[in-house]
């Protein structure tokens, strides 16, 4: 696991630090809390850490919004606490990696205060400013990812300026080479304090693409990301060009300093039309990012064709390149309000066998659902936009419970920013570390064994024809080699085992089921 390619195969747990653990009483998590709970995360077997955003920001979109790209908000810490936080990590075997908001910084950030002051100061190209139409309208017709124009009136410039989220998050010029320049000695500084990777936010959308009139669209993807007729959030109507060429280019330099820098690593979020394409062209070749991830499990639909679908494609498209897969993050329905709740034992099966990397998000180990949070109490702009088409991001960001019979399950002793749900009580940490059937326990278990299996962590993949909702794939690295039979069909089904596999050993060895005589017997 320690070699400089730890990432091929890694489990990177995500960590919302407002929502970890509070260690200060102000109800919102911090890194200290991360430090104390080192323990129970490598307790689960996972290889490495994602940190959601920490850095100084005034949390319009929770941090998201970068005010200043080199410390970290005073509400989660200081540096000092951040490189205590690296050490413990390392000391446990955790590899340390954070998320990098670069295609747009917070409007408070010094840089943007200083582009807007007037159209003719040094980082007056630091953003994508430009000219009203005649009629005063703005530039183009694009909106944004959280609503409403894509485009800010700026009273001062006389100019608007892109924003594809908040109004409050000004889009970055990447073709502008003095910012790519300052955005790499951002990265370089957390290089230098020893992260051993990063998560690259909305990757795609650091070069805008050419100025004009996206054509409305009229197709929506099924299954994508919250995406219905009536819920605007996600169908980004008129951003349909976002991935440019030009930010190929970018994704060079980046990975030219991270090379500086043996066992860093990238991973790099995708949101796109054509994401698994995007997927494979950002992680090909060695040159531009080691790992790419999308939406596409992270929507609704969870039928074993549809997931077989994507998964083949991006077999069939990816090459040298290397995916990053999860069923669960900050931005999404958590995963078992979004699928099947009976039957979450299969999902984590399912997850930790395909090929690529895998992220985890806090909570999801122990089953969590979505919270059911009231108009009143939403604070995800996204959500008080959208409601009540789409209910933004608060559900899935509630805190981890950690001990039931604790004050706000354990996680604060102040009333917490966003409540810890009732519901959530039972399936605390305390709970489940009781119970030797816990889910929690069948992740540990799981992620224990995964690392035993070469074929799982590094392995070559196969997929078998969907059969009677039976999922059936295989994994191969060197001598070892794995049949995995994923049984979609929420009953018991037996069927034969498929023709290539016999040759396999009749010794299933975590699934539950048997595979006798050439025929399969899943629960
Ligand atoms: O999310 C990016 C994002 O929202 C898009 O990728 C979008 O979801 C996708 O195109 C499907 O429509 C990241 C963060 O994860 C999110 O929390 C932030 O709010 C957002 O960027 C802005 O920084």
């Amino acid at each position: 696991r320690q070699g400089a390619d730890w990432w091929r195969g890694a489990v990177i747990y995500q960590i919302y630090p407002r929502s970890f653990q509070d260690t200060r009483g102000d109800g919102i998590g911090d890194l200290q809390g991360v430090i104390d709970r080192l323990d129970y995360i490598a307790s689960l077997n996972v290889d490495a850490i994602w940190l959601s955003p920490f850095f100084t920001s005034p949390m319009k979109d929770f941090g998201y919004d970068v005010s200043d790209y080199r410390d970290v908000d005073p509400m989660f810490g200081t540096l000092v606490d951040f490189d205590r936080l690296v050490e413990a990590a390392h000391a446990r075997g955790l590899k340390v990696t954070i998320d990098q908001v670069l295609s747009h910084t917070s409007d408070a950030h010094p840089w943007f205060q200083e582009s807007r002051e007037s159209r003719d100061n040094p980082r007056a190209d630091w953003y994508v400013w430009a000219d009203p139409r005649p009629d005063g309208a703005p530039p183009t017709n694009w909106q944004a990812i959280f609503g409403g124009s894509a485009w800010q009136w700026d009273t001062r410039r006389c100019q608007y300026y892109l924003h594809n989220f908040l109004v409050e998050q000004p889009d970055l010029n990447f073709r502008n080479p003095a910012v790519v320049e300052a955005i790499l000695g951002e990265v370089r500084f957390w290089l230098e304090r020893g992260v051993d990777g990063f998560r690259l936010d909305a990757v795609n959308f650091c070069t805008h693409g050419e100025l004009k009139d996206n054509p409305p669209r009229d197709d929506i993807r099924e299954g994508f990301i919250g995406v219905r007729p009536d819920n605007p959030y996600g169908y980004q109507q008129h951003i349909h060009d976002k991935t440019q060429p030009e930010n190929l280019a970018f994704l060079e330099r980046l990975r030219a300093l991270l090379d500086e820098y043996p066992g860093t690593t990238s991973v790099g979020e995708v949101g796109d039309d054509d994401s698994l394409g995007v997927m494979a062209e950002y992680s090909r070749g060695g040159n531009r990012l080691h790992m790419a991830y999308s939406f596409d499990l992270l929507g609704e639909r969870h039928d074993p064709e549809y997931l077989r679908g994507i998964l083949t494609e991006m077999e069939s498209r990816i090459e040298d390149g290397w995916p990053c897969w999860a069923l669960g993050n900050h931005d999404v329905t958590r995963l078992a309000s979004r699928w099947d709740a009976a039957a979450l034992r299969l999902y984590l099966a399912f997850l930790l066998t395909q090929r690529g990397s895998i992220c985890l998000y806090q909570g999801e180990e122990l089953g969590l659902t979505e919270a059911e949070l009231s108009f009143e109490q939403l604070v995800d702009p996204a959500g008080i936009t959208f409601w009540p088409a789409y209910k933004g991001r608060d559900g899935c960001r509630t805190p981890m419970p950690w001990q039931a019979d604790a004050p706000h399950g354990g996680f604060s002793r102040a009333a917490p920013w966003l409540p810890v749900p009732d519901a959530h009580l039972g399936l605390a940490v305390d709970q489940q570390d009781a119970a030797p059937d816990s889910l929690l326990n069948a992740y540990r278990a799981f992620l224990a064994f995964r690392r035993t299996q070469p074929a799982l962590v590094k392995g070559d993949i196969t997929y078998h024809p969907v059969r009677d909702e039976v999922l059936c794939l295989e994994r191969t690295h060197q001598g070892n080699r794995l049949l995995v039979a994923l049984n979609f069909a929420g009953e018991p089904r037996e069927l034969p085992a498929p023709r290539e596999a016999q040759s396999l050993a009749e010794a299933p060895a975590w699934v539950n089921g048997s595979w006798q005589d050439g025929t399969l017997r899943l629960p």
